[in-house]
């Protein structure tokens, strides 16, 4: 089968006479993994047949590249993740081993359409937002640039939950996305390590001996994640929590005690039963601080294990060791390894230490208090009593490197473990993730470590994978660039800059065009398919998709859209341009105030989707359950992209890079990767507005300041007004009343003091659109001055200035 293949000589667009040998493969796969004929095979069978074959001709590489690494001996990189948002991976690694064109002419062959098997994959939801995905983007890089990784994830049963409306309010239901059969990965039984928790410390020779009280086993599913034309592949290690055999109680089951027999087994499972949905506070503790540790200590033991496979001394671990830690999740690394490296290997405690901090890097990836992590001393010494034990001497430490200073900062505090001081304590580079947000993170987070250690602190900007945000979801404009300036630019984005000449050829702008009309049909006709609404192609798609918080400010979007509403009521013929607003995104599902939100939103597209005298120029959609592959339907058809936080709160953003590169606009503020987004494309095609971030702290000690911003907004009262008179709650007038309290009398997010700029800007958002050459022109620059943005970009930053690798291409 794949064997006959090189895959290495397998150009994306070289794909020439492997359609025999691949409708080959694909048949066997059929017949002898499936057990089907292709007369009796249902659209999930041909789904699970493809999987496989794909597959197969992953793993030539995904073998070459192991077997090099290990004859190279290479450092390897290990990215360590509570979360990765990957989404489906049929078209995506058809796409990198450059096979998607052989698979549709085969598939064709049979009457079957690639697109419509390709949608039938579950997502693979596991992680809530941003930090999720852009760990699944930078896995795609790493293997692009030929970086040698691993990524180290949670194998969660249930990703994160299915979302519905009734009556406009979210309801949550269990994802199922291992309900079918998973072809990805490949079980690894033999790889399996045993996690310990909770038990007791004793003394022995002046060291601690730590007795776990309990032990789950860690067994791992590897999926090969290959780069862009097959060069390179690595691994995706997610870890499934399995009960150890002696927790099954037998006697217990036999003498009819059936659920208290099981009740062991099914806690310790419990480990990887469900991705935790709450992005902002902690939540469900215990478990969540067990999942980290787990993960965690699978993850360090399997890679001492692998280092010590090769070598001896375990001071040169970092020389072939790199441990990158995904936000503070993981941050129990530090503690674990000197744990390991003294405990078990009995190295002495500061050159552990040391040993450890040139091994582990931890990124930042948000400053809002409620997201930092903390977990109290008492939950510490239940569930990790050696490891409080380590964090303890690592604070008394941390304290006499600030000399007698008289207030220092300390790991622990209030009998709290502060995690993003441990971390930073024991990584040697500590890294933000848009050029502001690294300056804040240095002056308003680690001030004093910042102090301490100069230059520990460095900024790598997020960037995405062109290959899945540009190729995948819009082939329509991906082929475009590749006819106007060649193949080549997956894998070397600023090459896109050779478009910008053609911002001004009109056969090229009728072109782009064309692209957009087409991405915005086929977002149509799946929202039509799937939801039953119907959208008018002609009108400006205005979207603002992403997680649910007060702070990005769906609430100044929606706010902003009923003003817009009243105006159009008061003079319909003034000649507006059409609008769709489209929103989407899951809300915690005990956040109150983000689901009145949602509420909200759907309330008002209620009254304004139904009133006849404004449907034909606003219209407001909210598409249930966003996602990835929503995303990927939805970005590539977007006219207008909104990133509304308010300034200094969005540590960088993912989705405002995924718009751009697809030819949206953006309006947006000052904050996180906006801010050089804006620099890349030129001020002059990006729709500003707002306070800088320094005006949002100044602002928020005025006293009164959002009752004073209101005073000055006669459109915002209004719209306050309608919404407190019940125009979108005729069932229930007082349903906003905690909203609009908020909005009267405190307003921390400041949507009552941006209201004014932002509707100048939505203004000339308006303008420009109408002058439709202008606005493809810009369009078109926008898509051209992306390059920065690819994860590419990103990940070879991480290995010069973090990880200290070399690309194996
Ligand atoms: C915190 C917690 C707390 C415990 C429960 C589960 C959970 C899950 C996630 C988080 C941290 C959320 C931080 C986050 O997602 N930050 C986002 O990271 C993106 C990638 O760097 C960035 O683009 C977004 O601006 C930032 O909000």
């Amino acid at each position: 089968m794949s064997q006959s293949f090189d895959t290495r000589k397998l150009n994306a667009n070289e794909t020439v006479n492997s359609a025999p040998a691949f409708r080959q493969a694909l048949l066997r796969h059929l017949q002898y993994t499936v057990g089907k004929s292709p007369q009796k095979a249902s659209i999930f069978d041909w789904r699970m047949a493809l999987s496989h074959t794909v597959r197969d001709y992953a793993v030539d590489p995904w073998f070459d590249a192991t077997r090099r690494t290990w004859d190279e001996d290479r450092k390897r990189v290990y990215y360590l993740s509570m979360e990765f948002l990957i989404g489906r991976l049929l078209e995506d690694q058809a796409i990198n081993l450059g096979l998607r064109d052989v698979i549709v002419r085969v598939l064709s062959e049979f009457g079957l359409s690639f697109a419509d098997i390709a949608e039938g994959e579950p997502d693979a939801a596991l992680g809530n937002g941003g930090l999720g995905r852009l760990a699944a983007c930078y896995l795609d890089s790493m293997s692009t640039v030929g970086c040698p990784a691993y990524g180290y994830g949670l194998r969660y049963e249930h990703g994160l939950f299915r979302q519905h409306f009734e009556h406009g309010r979210q309801i949550e239901t269990p994802e199922n996305w291992l309900a079918t059969d998973n072809p990805w990965d490949f079980n690894r039984p033999e790889a399996a390590y045993n996690v310990g928790f909770g038990g007791g410390l004793a003394e022995q020779d002046g060291t601690s001996i730590w007795t776990p009280g309990s032990k789950v086993i860690a067994s791992a599913h590897d999926t090969p994640v290959v780069g862009y034309a097959g060069q390179w592949a690595n691994t995706l290690r997610l870890w499934a929590a399995m009960p150890s055999a002696d927790l099954f109680d037998l006697n217990r089951f036999n003498a009819g005690d059936f659920a208290a027999a099981s009740e062991p087994e099914a806690l310790a499972r419990s480990l990887s039963r469900v991705l935790y949905p709450n992005d902002t506070t902690e939540g469900g503790k215990e478990l969540r601080l067990s999942q980290e540790y787990f993960l965690t200590s699978a993850s360090v033991q399997d890679i001492l294990r692998r280092y010590l496979a090769g070598h001896e001394n375990l001071l040169k671990l970092p020389e072939f060791v790199a441990i990158q830690m995904n936000d503070t999740h993981p941050a129990i690394a530090g503690p674990e390894l000197i744990r390991l490296l003294v405990d078990e290997h009995k190295m002495d405690f500061d050159t552990s230490v040391s040993t450890v901090t040139d091994v582990l890097g931890y990124t930042n990836h948000t400053l809002l208090p409620e997201a930092l992590e903390r977990w109290s001393v008492g939950l510490m010494r239940k569930v990790l009593p050696r490891h409080l034990q380590i964090i303890e001497t690592l604070d008394t430490q941390f304290i006499e490197l600030q000399g007698a200073k008289e207030n220092p900062v300390r790991l622990i505090n209030n009998d709290q473990v502060s995690m993003g001081d441990l971390a930073f304590t024991t990584s040697h580079k500590i890294n933000g993730v848009s050029a502001l947000h690294t300056e804040l993170v240095s002056q308003d987070l680690f001030p004093v470590h910042n102090e301490l250690h100069p230059g520990r602190i460095v900024n790598i900007t997020n960037g995405i994978t062109p290959r899945r945000w540009l190729k995948l979801a819009n082939p329509a404009l991906a082929s475009l660039i590749t006819d106007t300036i060649g193949a080549g630019w997956e894998t070397d984005l600023e090459r896109l800059r050779e478009l910008e000449p053609y911002a001004n050829d009109s056969a090229f702008r009728e072109a782009f065009g064309r692209s957009k009309a087409a991405a915005k049909e086929h977002f149509i006709q799946w929202l039509a398919k799937e939801h039953g609404i119907q959208l008018p192609a002609e009108a400006l798609f205005d979207a603002q998709v992403k997680r649910l918080h007060e702070y990005k400010r769906q609430l100044l979007n929606i706010l902003w859209t009923i003003a817009h509403y009243q105006r159009i009521k008061r003079d319909p013929q003034a000649g507006w341009v059409p609008r769709v607003k489209i929103l989407g995104g899951k809300a915690a599902p005990s956040y109150h105030m983000a689901k009145l939100i949602i509420q909200l939103i759907n309330d008002v597209a209620e009254v304004v989707n139904n009133d006849p005298e404004t449907q034909h120029l606003l219209r407001v959609v909210y598409p249930p359950n966003y996602g990835v592959s929503m995303a990927e339907k939805l970005i590539p058809a977007a006219d207008l992209s909104e990133q509304i936080s308010t300034a200094g709160m969005e540590a960088s953003g993912t989705g405002n890079m995924k718009f751009a590169l697809n030819g949206a606009l953006t309006i947006g503020t000052l904050d996180g990767a906006n801010v050089e987004i804006r620099e890349q494309v030129g001020a002059e095609n990006f729709f500003l507005f707002g306070l800088s971030t320094e005006q949002v702290a100044q602002r928020r000690a005025q006293e009164g300041h959002a009752r004073t911003a209101l005073e000055a907004s006669q459109t915002l009262r209004d719209v306050l007004q309608a919404i407190a008179e019940g125009t979108f709650s005729p069932d229930d007038h007082h349903r906003y009343d905690g909203l609009l309290d908020a909005m009267w009398n405190s307003d921390w997010f400041l949507v009552a003091s941006d209201f004014e700029d932002y509707d100048r800007a939505q203004t000339e958002v308006a303008e420009c659109y109408a002058d439709a050459e202008r606005w493809q022109r810009m369009a078109i620059l926008n898509v051209a001055r992306m390059g920065y943005f690819s994860s590419d970009r990103s990940i070879r930053q991480y290995m010069n200035q973090i990880w200290d690798v070399e690309s194996a291409l």
